[in-house]
């Protein structure tokens, strides 16, 4: 037996995650649980902003190397954020410099979405 209230926070909570998809829901974010992405893919456009959390019990380090972004976070301790801004459209690989096994694909597209063609 659901009692009213809990079914009226229930559609609340999903009518909240329905807006996900547009730019007002805030950046996009990732989880680092497990010594792992989660999700392990994301597609954004170029200027986004991915907020990383650390949902593990261990140390993270965030780096990333490309042609655009040369990142190293240093030590992300569990519990922390680290946002990671795309300013160009390609193809990057966010990785964990503890634990070679994590990898975060990020497909990054223009801004107004034309000329993927020749993002890369
Ligand atoms: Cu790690």
């Amino acid at each position: 037996m659901i009692r009213p209230a809990a079914c009226l926070a229930l559609i609340a909570v999903l009518a909240v995650a329905a807006c996900d998809g547009s730019d007002d829901a805030g950046p996009p974010k990732v989880s680092q649980k497990g010594k792992a992405f989660h999700p392990d893919s994301l597609d954004i456009a170029a200027g986004q902003t991915v907020v990383l959390h650390n949902d593990d019990t261990r140390t993270h380090n965030i780096r990333v190397f490309h042609p655009a972004m040369d990142f190293n976070s240093g030590s992300q301790k569990p519990g922390e954020d680290m946002r990671l801004t795309f300013e160009d459209a390609g193809t990057y690989f966010v990785t964990c410099g503890i634990h070679p096994r994590m990898e975060l694909k990020v497909e990054v597209a223009p801004p107004d979405g034309k000329g993927a063609d020749e993002a890369e």
